[in-house]
């Protein structure tokens, strides 16, 4: 028997009660997202079995190479909300270069929500075998969402309803924050359903391990290269050398803050200042779950939740975990160390 028998249709009926925030529009849309991910799951499984795997030769509007299951995984989503009458009025998603407007079914009341997806987080880790995940932020959209739809959609992180992930590791896992804390399900393959597995998540104040892509050091500010060298010396009092571990999948490693506090950095280059990570339906969702916990996401020198996007692929640097470790790594870029 699971640890716990709330589902995750009762938990967001109980919450519903107890929660204005979350209102019967956006569960019906945590719920539409939680079924999109145990079809992905499924499906990743047995990719290896049926050529899923490997990439489409297409590049996406990122210009990087697209895996044939993150245009699955896209797909899939796309068919779960347009199946779903508008429950969300437009979806923006890393592999479609437009956001899609999802039309609901004649005379009904059009959706009052804007999805963003990164469909696959880390796919290049699927020939391996390894961590991939789904990220999802929802904004709320007024009115009817105007011709220059992009323009409609730009909305700061703070102004999220809702974000998480479905985490496809060793157990499908879903996490989720409408703002009343972060709340975590594992997927019982043996009902099919979500089953509660953590609730109101708090991370550490500071933690032992450190993420990042160290091959770019060469390419990093002096603010951010003195601060992993800081992370890397001695000094037990602070509990360092911290561990590093990095497993290319952004989702996957951020996840392991969540619980075990640490600090995941994706910073800007020297001549690419703006970084590698979305803003839209990576950090900023990313950042609602991790501050909900207690930690802290940001720039460097800016708090994510705060930014205005220009575009919504716009890239953003990303320091994100403990709120200790994210404080002192904004010490060293800002050159207050
Ligand atoms: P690099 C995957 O493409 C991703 O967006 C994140 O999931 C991951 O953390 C990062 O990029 C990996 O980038 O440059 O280290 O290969």
């Amino acid at each position: 028997m699971p640890v716990s028998s709330t589902t995750l249709a009762n938990h967001l009926l109980q919450q519903q009660t107890l929660h204005r925030g979350l209102t019967h529009e956006l569960s019906q849309i945590i719920g539409h997202i939680a079924l999109t991910g145990k079809v992905i799951g499924r499906e990743l499984t047995e990719a290896a079995l049926h050529g899923a795997l490997g990439l489409t030769g297409e590049t996406n509007v990122q210009g990087e190479a697209v895996q044939k299951l993150d245009e699955r995984a896209n797909e899939l989503f796309v068919q779960t909300f347009e199946g779903q009458g508008g429950v969300v009025r437009a979806i923006v998603s890393e592999e479609m270069d437009k956001p899609c407007e999802v039309g609901g079914h004649a005379g009904a009341r059009p959706g009052e929500h804007a999805l963003f997806l990164d469909p696959l987080d880390g796919s290049s880790n699927l020939d391996a075998n390894m961590t991939v995940g789904s990220i999802f932020s929802i904004h709320r959209v007024q009115g009817h969402v105007q011709p220059d739809v992009e323009t409609e959609l730009l909305k700061r992180g703070r102004d999220q309803v809702a974000a998480g992930y479905v985490l496809y590791g060793p157990a499908t896992v879903l996490v989720y924050t409408c703002g009343a804390g972060v709340y975590q399900f594992t997927l019982d393959r043996g009902i099919g359903e979500f089953v509660l597995s953590g609730s109101r998540l708090k991370m550490p104040a500071r933690g032992k391990v450190y993420s990042a892509n160290e091959s770019n050091y060469a390419k990093w500010p002096r603010g951010v290269q003195r601060f992993v060298d800081y992370l890397r010396d001695k000094d037990a009092a602070t509990g360092r050398p911290y561990a590093s571990r990095y497993s290319g999948c952004l989702v996957a490693d951020v996840h392991r803050f969540l619980t075990g506090g640490g600090v995941y950095l994706y910073p800007g280059e020297i001549s690419k200042p703006e970084g590698k990570l979305r803003l839209m339906y990576e950090a900023a969702p990313l950042g609602f779950i991790i501050e909900q916990a207690g930690g802290l996401a940001s720039t460097g020198t800016e708090r994510i939740g705060d930014i205005l996007p220009t575009a919504v692929h716009q890239r953003i640097p990303l320091i994100i975990g403990s709120h200790e470790d994210v404080g002192k790594a904004e010490e060293f870029i800002q050159d207050r160390q």
